[in-house]
């Protein structure tokens, strides 16, 4: 008789008892983590604090490559992820995965976006503390699909009684209406986000949602009106012109041919590989009426028919555009609006714009890496704060953890607006000296964000900062007879004398409303990583990756979680794990784990120096005495195997 030692040793406490156990888990669990320590040579270590030449990038890079290539996109420091973007569909987002992913410890299998989520939403439900994520990373890594992963996760998790089900369609169905209208092709991505977007998903007290709220951020409205070479204005004109029924366009006196429009066409490529615009017509109209959208209210969307787009100017389309996707969003928030006033409990998805350089940058590019730069400051207070914080926690001191990374001074911003000139990540024709002046025009300030040099060109920058709709267009859209015009343009507004904020103050507003939103939740991270610029496959450039690793600060992230103790463990699981490595915990302790441990500890002559007891955790401050104690236990499941075959 051969017994599987898996199931002896390797049922790291998923939380569940061996009885509540269903076949296959064991299995899976076995595959975790803690049994792939054994396995780290081969496809790299799935947490970075594994790795022996921690402070190297080089090393860094190196494991995210050979684990790239394994298509094994997801990696861990500690608590947050990586995800280095396929370019490819992988078959790792199925029911079986989502079934597997849940309810089990973060470590206990492969690094994984539903392990994020998961633990996520079982703190949330566990604590009754409000969660968010937070997804960052440039323009292309990922970001927008990370989020969506997390949303079909969620709602592939909780119970499935009508009510719950119609938040749920609505909250997934609300993706493909906003990419329709917020999302366009730029060089950077065939699907940017060119809005920024916060998503509540509210809970019951039982974890099921019920209801929804998304803010949205700065929609690029100036993409409207212009593209740059080889992008394309917002999806959705190309979806109604080339999906919607005839009957439909000749009402709106469209044609048919996408290149006939000059607002369509500048871009010089409509069409894109792999992306049916037809097809996506009808996956829009259909979430549409999910979200209860009446028939009239769908499509009145275009401001690009015929009559309107000839004495149009460009404002007005601008102006238009804009307070209709507003509009939009105020009616997805009211269909997603929860219908019971009890208490809820909220997790929150963030998925902004990514950081962007373009050819030439302006007003938006600034305001999009403004917000970018904040992201980053968050993540870096959080990120030490909450390292900080689980050492106080555990009553453990560590002098050498507390000491920041350097890269918190990276938030120049705030200080730029306090005071621009003399800084030196700032640069203009005025402030540069002789040699510099021969790099930078007239019209050009220069700005070194975390992530890189930025070259902004001023032109029109005052215009849209003021953004100022003409005011006989917006009583003329007041008085329209239609009756989302009307809605965009409410005649208070006309009523008011008071000159509206400009678009930077309001953008700076709304972000630092969100900062505070952020901060009074538990925070998660992805960072979202690209492999390459070339929207490709199966290519991992090691240069492009290298720059992002440093400026996403991953390796002040690395060397702050390992200053201190680079892996913990809950005592419970610690002990259930190693037990068999001593006589006195094996094959069980019959007293609390804490104990077990220190017992363990002292039979496998820890060093003093070696570890930390916590109030529920050890904390080990090398990878190695792990890996030797990981050695250890293998070796005893091969002496414990072949003890219990020669007994049969
Ligand atoms: V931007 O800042 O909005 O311009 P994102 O949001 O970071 O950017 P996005 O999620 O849109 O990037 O990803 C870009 C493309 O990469 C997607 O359209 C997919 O084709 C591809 N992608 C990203 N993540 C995955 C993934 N997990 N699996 C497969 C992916 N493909
Ligand atoms: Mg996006």
């Amino acid at each position: 008789m051969i017994i599987d030692y898996s199931l002896m040793i390797i049922e790291t406490g998923s939380g569940k008892s061996d009885s509540d156990k269903e076949e296959g888990e064991h299995f899976t669990s076995s595959l975790g983590m803690e049994a792939a320590l054994h396995a780290r040579d081969q496809v790299g270590v799935q947490d970075f604090v594994l790795l022996e030449e921690y402070k190297s990038v080089t090393a860094f890079v190196g494991n995210l490559k050979k684990r790239f290539v394994e298509n094994l996109i997801y990696t861990y420091i500690g608590p947050v992820l990586i995800s280095v973007n396929p370019y490819k569909a992988l078959n790792i987002y199925n029911e079986k995965m989502i079934q597997t992913y849940r309810n089990v410890n973060l470590y206990e299998l492969p690094p994984h976006i539903f392990a994020i989520a998961d633990a996520a939403y079982r703190a949330m439900r566990s604590e009754y503390h409000d969660q968010c994520v937070l997804i960052s990373g440039e323009s292309g890594a990922g970001k927008t699909e990370a989020s969506k992963k997390i949303l079909h996760y969620i709602a592939a998790h909780s119970s499935h009684s009508s009510e719950v089900g119609r938040v749920k369609d609505r909250l997934l169905q609300s993706n493909p209406v906003l990419e329709a209208f917020g999302n366009a092709k730029t060089i950077r991505n065939d699907n940017s986000s060119r809005f920024g977007k916060y998503m509540d998903i509210q809970f019951d007290f039982k974890g099921a949602p019920v209801g929804g709220v998304i803010l949205n951020y700065l929609l690029e409205k100036s993409r409207v009106v212009h593209q740059s070479p080889r992008e394309r204005n917002f999806h959705i004109f190309y979806q109604l012109v080339r999906g919607a029924n005839d009957d439909i366009l000749q009402a709106l006196q469209l044609d048919r041919d996408v290149e006939m429009y000059n607002y369509l066409n500048q871009g010089g490529s409509t069409v894109l590989d792999g992306i049916d615009d037809a097809a996506d017509w009808r996956t829009v109209t259909d979430a549409l009426t999910v979200c209860s959208f009446t028939e009239e209210e769908k499509q009145v969307s275009s401001p690009l028919s015929r009559d309107q787009s000839m004495y149009a100017r460009d404002a007005f389309a601008k102006g238009v555009y804009e307070r209709l996707f507003m509009w939009l969003v105020s009616k997805i928030n009211t269909s997603l609006a929860s219908r019971t006033s009890k208490k809820k409990m909220v997790l929150g998805l963030l998925d902004i714009y990514g950081f962007e350089i373009f050819e030439l940058n302006s007003f938006e590019q600034f305001c999009i890496n403004y917000c970018n730069e904040k992201l980053q400051q968050l993540f870096i207070t959080l990120t030490l704060k909450s390292e900080q914080e689980e050492y106080l926690k555990e009553g453990i001191e560590d002098e050498e953890c507390l000491r920041p990374g350097n890269a918190t001074d990276g938030s120049f911003l705030e200080k730029l607006s306090v005071k621009l000139g003399g800084h030196p990540h700032f640069l203009s024709y005025t402030t540069a000296n002789v040699q510099d002046k021969r790099h930078i025009a007239r019209d050009e300030f220069r700005l070194l964000h975390y992530a890189g040099e930025v070259t902004y060109n001023v032109k029109g920058f005052l215009d849209k900062n003021n953004d100022t709709l003409f005011r006989d267009i917006k009583e003329a859209m007041s008085q329209s007879k239609n009756l989302i015009l009307q809605a965009c343009f409410p005649e208070s507004e006309l009523a008011s004398k008071k000159r509206p904020d400009t678009a930077g103050t309001q953008f700076r507003t709304s972000l630092l409303q969100l900062m505070d939103i952020l901060l009074s939740k538990q925070p998660s991270y992805i960072r979202c990583i690209k492999p390459n610029d070339d929207k490709k496959p199966h290519i991992f450039e090691e240069q492009i990756v290298r720059h992002q690793v440093k400026y996403l600060g991953l390796m002040e992230n690395l060397r702050v979680r390992r200053a201190g103790f680079a892996y913990r463990r809950e005592y419970e699981l610690f002990l259930e794990r190693y037990k068999s490595l001593c006589p006195q915990t094996w094959p069980r302790f019959n007293g609390p784990a804490k104990e077990g441990v220190h017992q363990l500890c002292q039979h496998l002559n820890y060093g003093e120096d070696d570890y930390k007891m916590g109030k529920t955790k050890i904390f080990i401050r090398l990878p190695k005495v792990l890996f030797a104690t990981e050695d250890a236990l293998q070796l005893r499941k091969h002496e414990l195997a072949a003890s219990i075959q020669a007994r049969f």
